[in-house]
């Protein structure tokens, strides 16, 4: 297939581009370069070092022998989303360029409305280019987990039926979401519905949980493939976060009592279901949502499975208990469904020892890079 990976130089977009590249797509790497871009922002980095996006695609052509065709562009410029369309005539767009830090989004006024441009604007000019430009065309957009909240009912895959004085209706599941960074993927996903609904847009919605990992099976194979991993307080993810924190010696930091419980999945299986949205694609006016992720834990049940990996490596670390810089729930409900993936084909790569212990020795290799400074969060919410 013809596939486009917009955001294809950022932590998901990068492996995802060679998983695709590797299994025979035609695939193309629209990035913008701002998360490169917010790191000098932010005077933060990545924890391994990575290559610039020329350079390792060129890397990937000699190792692999296949070409990723490279547009320097940002989809918030109807210009450069028009050519694409135009040019590329793509069969699937995956739709990973967003800014998606909670934490970035709260920093302040500036930040939170920049947020909300950058992704809003970009998914609507997506939008109008499948319409003019594609209308077969099967948009994969990255949307999150967090665009639920933690209900005191069963979280369903966007959808839900309802009876309300003894009528009934499928309805979009209440969204309740955390940040005004999780809001703007709540405010993506009614502008895609309302688009399949108009215009017979063709969608899927992945609502992804919290990413961990860093290899996969093609970022192995050189380290000029190496995928970037975050540790700062504003981009790092909680389980990332705690194995390079094991890794350099700092405490465990869990915010507040640490009880709030998320959907969990590893990034090799990001690249998968991915791979099963595109060779599925939904139907032309179908607004199609997939809750992408295989496990949850708590984040003291994270911090303890990583305290517990690292001292048979020989490190003790202790678990503290910050002040929460977010305003959440603790002791919560939470059971989401995960069946549709599952349904086409996901074998989830599941969070054990092994695979945290992998993780813990590429972070160990790497500590010499890490800016302590970081690793605190200051980004508060109230
Ligand atoms: N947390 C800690 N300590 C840390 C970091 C996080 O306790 O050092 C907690 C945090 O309070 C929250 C949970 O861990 O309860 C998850 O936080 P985090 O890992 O930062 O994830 P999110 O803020 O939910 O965002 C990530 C991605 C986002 C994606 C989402 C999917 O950044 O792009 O949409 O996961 O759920």
């Amino acid at each position: 297939m013809k596939i486009v990976v917009a955001g294809g130089d950022g932590f998901c977009g990068w492996p995802t581009a060679l998983y695709l590249s590797d299994r025979g797509h035609d695939v193309t790497i629209v990035d913008s370069l701002v998360r490169r871009d917010i790191d000098t922002e932010l005077g933060s980095n990545s924890m391994t070092p990575i290559l610039p996006l020329a350079e390792r695609v060129a890397a990937w052509k000699e190792v692999s022998g296949r070409d990723i065709a490279v547009r320097i562009g940002d989809l918030t410029d109807y210009d450069v989303v028009s050519s694409i369309f135009q040019d590329l005539e793509p069969e699937a767009f995956v739709h990973f360029a967003e800014h998606r830090s909670a934490p970035y989004s709260m920093i302040d006024r500036e930040h939170a409305i920049e947020n909300h441009r950058n992704n809003v604007t970009g998914t609507l000019n997506v939008l109008w280019a499948i319409k003019d430009f594609a209308p077969d065309c099967h948009l994969v957009k990255l949307g999150t987990m967090g665009e639920y909240g933690q209900p005191d009912i069963d979280i369903e895959e966007g959808w839900i039926e309802i009876e309300h004085k003894g009528r009934k209706d499928r309805l979009p599941f209440p969204k309740q979401p955390g940040s005004f960074y999780h809001l703007t993927k709540v405010h993506d996903s009614d502008n895609i519905m309302f688009t399949c609904r108009i215009w017979g847009v063709r969608a899927t919605d992945l609502n992804q949980g919290v990413v961990y990992g860093l290899e996969t099976e093609q970022t192995r194979r050189d380290p000029r493939l190496v995928n970037r991993f975050d540790y700062d307080a504003v981009f790092g993810t909680a389980l990332n976060r705690f194995l390079i924190q094991a890794a350099i010696g700092h405490d465990l930091t869990v915010y507040g009592g640490g009880s709030q419980t998320r959907g969990y999945l590893n990034i090799a299986d990001t690249v998968r279901c991915i791979e099963i949205a595109c060779e599925n694609p939904a139907e032309r006016g179908e607004f199609r949502v997939f809750n992408q992720f295989t496990e949850s834990f708590s984040v003291n049940e994270l911090a303890e499975k990583v305290q517990r990996v690292a001292r048979d490596q020989g490190l003790e670390v202790a678990i503290s208990h910050l002040d929460n810089p977010r305003v959440e729930k603790y002791d919560h409900y939470y059971h989401a469904v995960n069946t549709n993936l599952l349904d086409l084909g996901l074998e989830p790569h599941l969070l054990t020892d092994d695979v945290l212990a992998e993780i813990l020795a590429v972070s160990r290799e790497n500590t010499d890079r890490v800016r302590r400074e970081l690793v605190l969060p200051t980004v508060t919410w109230a």
